[in-house]
């Protein structure tokens, strides 16, 4: 540490010309995050200090969270779920496994998942001891279900959908892994940290939540697809009381138990995600996919006219592609089959595709 303190303006000229070294978000292509919206950034701003950690102290800021689980219930066909605010999918993800294991007791639990999971359900099963039976996916690049059943047996606690994957886009066939988890009676969690904030918003909505019987937890991230400030996930569940399992003593707070994994938890990013549905709605939110989308298309349609194939069919927006270089300055991710992987979130405008595309073109003329 300094042993005198800086004056304010050479503290901020310091801040300032690191944050000049990130990358400007008009060059971010790979992200899942996306520049939050100006009223999730007023909201944060006024919840800066909350701890939703101790809710007995903040119980205005405890009410919003409250009203988060029940706008993305109702939203997933159940406004009576449970749930609370995580950091993200991976925390959203661990609690959901844990859930399982609880309620759920075996000697050698195991979870079987699709080949595409987000790599947070491997820290989830190393963490939480948990054998991870991984089903190949289909030519689709969806998770055939099927195959998922196969592979379920005694010891299986939670079968896992992925409702917009990370890599191609793609969301599993949620109906018939909720039938299959119905029948073996095992939990079923879908990972929707992406499509959750997209699919409800699509012109032709693919069935992936509450509505489908058997469907027993929902990870779902605002600080993705719903503008908000970071860090927002949320886990959703489908018995209101289901995260009581989890609770363990904490005697000396104003609430005497807790099942989050967090102990101190902000509430400024809660307050942001809600802000951002209510001020949207679902009009504002099906006018914010649909761009995203119609991004998403042109891009497709604009690569395949410079004789670049795309590796998926997406069914949200993430667009993915066979071909080995991009241009600079732009920011683009790869698959771990190598295939160049662009996500159209909000903050990628329409200008920027077509300025992508020409580079491209420039690149490979
Ligand atoms: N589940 C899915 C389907 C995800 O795509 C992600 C993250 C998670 C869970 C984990 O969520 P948290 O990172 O909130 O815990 N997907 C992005 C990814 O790994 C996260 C990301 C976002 C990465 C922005 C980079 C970036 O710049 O690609």
């Amino acid at each position: 540490m300094l042993s005198n303190g800086l004056a304010e303006d050479e503290l901020f000229s310091f801040l300032s010309s690191h944050k000049k070294e990130d990358i400007d978000h008009r060059y971010i292509l790979s992200s899942m995050c996306t520049l939050p919206h100006p009223v999730a950034i007023r909201a944060h701003c006024m919840f800066m200090e909350t701890n939703l950690g101790d809710p007995g102290l903040f119980p205005g800021t405890a009410t919003l969270e409250r009203l988060l689980v029940e706008r993305l219930g109702t939203l997933f066909h159940h406004k009576n779920a449970g749930g609370y605010a995580t950091s993200g999918g991976t925390e959203s993800n661990i609690q959901a496994l844990r859930l399982a294991k609880a309620l759920r007791p075996r000697t050698c639990p195991n979870i079987v998942l699709p080949e595409s999971v987000h790599f947070s359900f491997k820290k989830a099963c190393e963490l939480l001891c948990l054998e991870m039976r991984s089903v190949p996916l289909g030519a689709d690049r969806r998770m055939p279900a099927d195959k998922a059943a196969e592979l379920i047996d005694e010891n299986t606690v939670c079968l896992v959908g992925v409702a917009g994957t990370t890599e191609y886009g793609m969301v599993d066939p949620i109906a018939d892994l909720a039938k299959i988890a119905a029948q073996h009676d095992v939990f079923l969690h879908v990972d929707a940290a992406f499509g959750g904030m997209v699919i409800p918003f699509l012109s032709r909505p693919i069935p992936f939540d509450f509505s489908l019987e058997g469907v027993t937890t929902i990870a779902v991230d605002p600080h993705k697809m719903g503008m908000s400030t970071i860090p927002a996930g949320v886990l959703l569940t489908r018995e209101p009381d289901m995260l009581d399992a989890l609770n363990i003593d904490t005697p000396y707070l104003t609430v005497k138990k807790e099942y989050t994994l967090a102990g101190t938890r902000p509430g400024a990013p809660v307050a942001g995600a809600l802000a951002v549905l209510d001020y949207l709605g679902v009009s504002g939110m099906k006018a914010v996919v649909a761009g995203c989308m119609k991004n998403t298309e042109r891009l497709i349609a604009g690569m395949k006219t410079l004789g670049i194939e795309p590796a998926a069919t997406p069914d949200v927006n993430v667009a993915t592609f066979a071909c080995t270089r991009a241009p600079a300055p732009w920011k683009v991710s790869w698959t771990r089959n190598g295939h160049l992987r662009i996500v159209c979130m909000p903050h990628v405008r329409s200008d920027s595709i077509e300025a992508f595309l020409k580079d491209f073109g420039d690149m490979h003329a």
